[in-house]
């Protein structure tokens, strides 16, 4: 085992995470001399110009830097000034963001496709109510039609979300009217995905756009081009073919490992590969062999986004987060780690050799220097998963490594959508989102809000989420959770309805009655977009404004890293939430850029971003954002009336 050099471990590790287990592994990996990310991210002190987007690598007349202190002092070498290179590196991440989504998009319809013209014989569609409701929202007669045929048309029209070149992304009309028009208005409706790509990283070439003000309505485009686009189609296509989830009681937390089991963890963020891995886990040819081997079985678990995903659908349990990706092999007991794209770091390659764990790549996309690349094929999917299986089988058989398994788990209730709030707030007769507008017009609800996105070794791992959340439902905000945050949520125990006491009394109350967690996970990160088609139905259900932004809803990925956090952050923007940003943000606070987005676009009637790096202090930021609009609704006098303690209600009985 190797200790990277120049790595100095300061911190404690309860400074590093909330999370016991991952703390627990930890102090192991340092007692073992394996420097993980949790320590790597303390160690690494970001390039302060970087950190605020003030420098430029767009040509080699630079690398060109500015002054983060004094921004308008300097200008690069072709004269770009530093609102030019903020948006023009903003909209870069943007770029990258909206095109992992579509690309995952475009491969789960590919899937689709293989599916509906037989080509695949290995998956199939498991929910025809979707498929036709689906299909039914973009305008597609379904009448007399056989599955197959519906199937096919469904797939014809969503090819066109990658590579239409004019015209509008089919999903994008499920969007409120008056968004949709203001969309067509300001020139941003998104066209096609690879259009949109292509265009935005051809203006940020050096010497094109060079007004930040014009790059704003590409970079808007394009991030509408993920959530409207290929991210709504990853959900409901999977939803479609994997089966749409309903409230799953699931494990979370590195308990789930069995040290007497072959544990194997999927990572990633591509259902298909780890519905794979689950048909061929189960095959008894697979338990007998680890059996023979001396295991009383194979334990499937998940982690991250697919994990996530195969939680909410088939109650999968669930090891962690992100931030815990590495410190899991810590426990020498993975037997595999198997992997597809995203999120993935390399740095899993290095503590998988350290602890004798195999480490899987299975995607063309996505190989790791050091890891075993065995390729899932959807066509053969038997072909990669029989290999994996016998591969952990056999290490297995040949553990080396001492184990370690920390007694973590948390039981918890994942798998909401945006179909099943409609049916748990209005029943089978006359399911719809009139309950959920009723509630927040008579206050007993405050308002809704998606906390959301990744954890990042900048801060301590799961602490914001946590105490964004609580302070949320503590004041009567309903919350939707995805990706990691969910993750970090469940860990703490808020995701069951046990939780409901932790709410405002209104808030409470509607739980109770419901019978529903305070904070109702929905899946992975491109499930974000259950939150845009949920608050599309608030819109449409009525009493709530015409729009997006007229509701009392605000958005937040309080522990952010990636591009794709980007990408999300801004078409939650652009669809008219108010998105808040834990760590920090990418522009200074002093430049145009910022102001435009920080404030600009909500003058222009869409949402806008915040940045906070103190949970109570984001807290704050949202619930005033959302009595903001429920004065604007006229609303906030009937919350008034419902803020009773406890002395005057019984004043009142009395
Ligand atoms: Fe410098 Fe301009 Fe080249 Fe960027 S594009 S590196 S600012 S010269
Ligand atoms: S996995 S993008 S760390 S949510 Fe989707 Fe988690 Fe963020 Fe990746």
């Amino acid at each position: 085992m190797t200790k990277e050099k120049g790595v100095k471990i300061q911190a404690s590790v309860q400074d590093r995470t909330m999370c016991e287990a991952t703390q627990q592994m930890l102090e192991k990996a340092r007692r073992d001399g394996v420097v993980i990310d949790l320590d790597r991210g303390y160690d690494m002190k970001p390039c302060p110009i970087g950190e605020v987007s003030a420098c430029c690598k767009h040509c080699y007349m630079g690398p060109c830097r500015l002054n983060p202190r004094d921004p308008y002092k300097k200008v690069g070498v072709c004269g770009a000034t530093i609102d030019t290179i903020e948006a023009r590196n903003f909209a870069r991440n943007i770029a990258t963001g909206s095109a992992s989504h579509n690309d995952h998009g475009r491969h789960i319809l590919g899937l689709f496709r293989g599916i509906v013209e037989g080509r695949i014989k290995d998956f199939s569609i498991a929910d025809v109510l979707k498929l036709e409701k689906v299909a039914k929202s973009i305008g597609i007669e379904i009448e007399g039609k056989d599955v197959q045929q519906v199937g096919l048309e469904l797939c014809n029209e969503l090819e066109k979300t990658f590579s239409n070149v004019d015209g509008e992304m089919p999903f994008t009309k499920r969007a409120p009217k008056v968004l949709q028009e203001q969309w067509r208005k300001d020139g941003i409706m998104p066209r096609g995905a690879m259009v949109e790509v292509m265009e935005l990283m051809s203006r940020t070439h050096i010497g094109c756009d060079q007004d930040y003000n014009n790059l704003i309505t590409q970079i808007s485009r394009t991030a509408l081009a993920d959530g409207w686009g290929g991210s709504m189609v990853a959900t409901e296509l999977s939803d479609i073919m994997f089966g749409t989830p309903s409230p799953t009681l699931a494990d979370v937390n590195m308990g789930v490992l069995k040290e007497d089991y072959v544990n194997i963890i999927v990572h990633g963020h591509e259902p298909a590969m780890f519905e794979g891995m689950l048909a061929a886990a189960n095959d008894s040819f697979f338990i007998d062999e680890a059996k023979a081997k001396g295991a009383s079985g194979i334990n499937l678990v998940g982690m991250c986004c697919s994990g996530a995903e195969m939680m909410s659908r088939h109650g999968v349990p669930h090891a962690g987060n992100f931030g815990s990706t590495e410190a899991v092999v810590v426990t020498g007991a993975v037997d595999a780690m198997v992997v597809d794209i995203q999120c993935i770091k390399q740095g899993l390659a290095e503590v998988a050799k350290c602890y004798d764990t195999q480490l899987i790549t299975t995607n063309p996309r996505c190989h790791i220097e050091g890891a075993t690349h065995i390729e899932f094929e959807e066509k053969d999917p038997r072909e990669c998963t029989d290999q994996i299986l016998s591969k952990a089988i056999a290490r297995y058989a040949s553990r080396k490594m001492p184990i370690e398994i920390p007694q973590k788990i948390q039981q918890g209730v994942h798998g909401f959508t945006h179909e099943y709030i409609e049916y748990m707030l209005g029943g089978t007769f006359r399911g719809g989102y009139t309950p959920l507008n009723d509630n927040i017009i008579n206050g007993r609800i405050r308002g809704v809000a998606g906390v959301v996105g990744c954890t990042n070794p900048k801060v301590k791992q799961d602490w914001v989420h946590i105490e964004l959340v609580k302070e949320l439902i503590k004041n009567d905000v309903l919350v939707l959770q995805t990706g990691c945050s969910q993750i970090a949520l469940a860990k703490a125990g808020l995701l069951v309805p046990e939780a409901a006491p932790l709410a405002g009394p209104g808030l409470s109350e509607v739980c109770e009655t419901v019978g529903m967690p305070p904070v109702l996970g929905l899946g992975s990160c491109v499930d974000n977009t259950r939150i845009l088609i949920a608050a599309s139905a608030m819109v449409e259900s009525g009493g709530l404004g015409n729009t997006i932004a007229d509701l009392p809803v605000a958005g937040c990925a309080p522990e952010w890293m990636s591009e794709k956090a980007l990408a999300i952050g801004q078409y939650f923007v652009m669809s008219g939430f108010y998105t808040v940003f834990g760590i920090g943000f990418p522009t200074i606070k002093e430049t145009k850029f910022h102001d435009l987005l920080f404030n600009g676009l909500e003058q222009q009637g869409y949402g806008r971003w915040g940045v906070a790096k103190d949970p109570h202090k984001i807290a704050q930021m949202m619930i005033a954002h959302i009595d903001k609009k429920r004065a604007a609704l006229g609303i906030d006098k009937a919350r008034e009336r419902t803020l009773v303690d406890m002395s005057d209600r019984r004043d009142l009985a009395s």
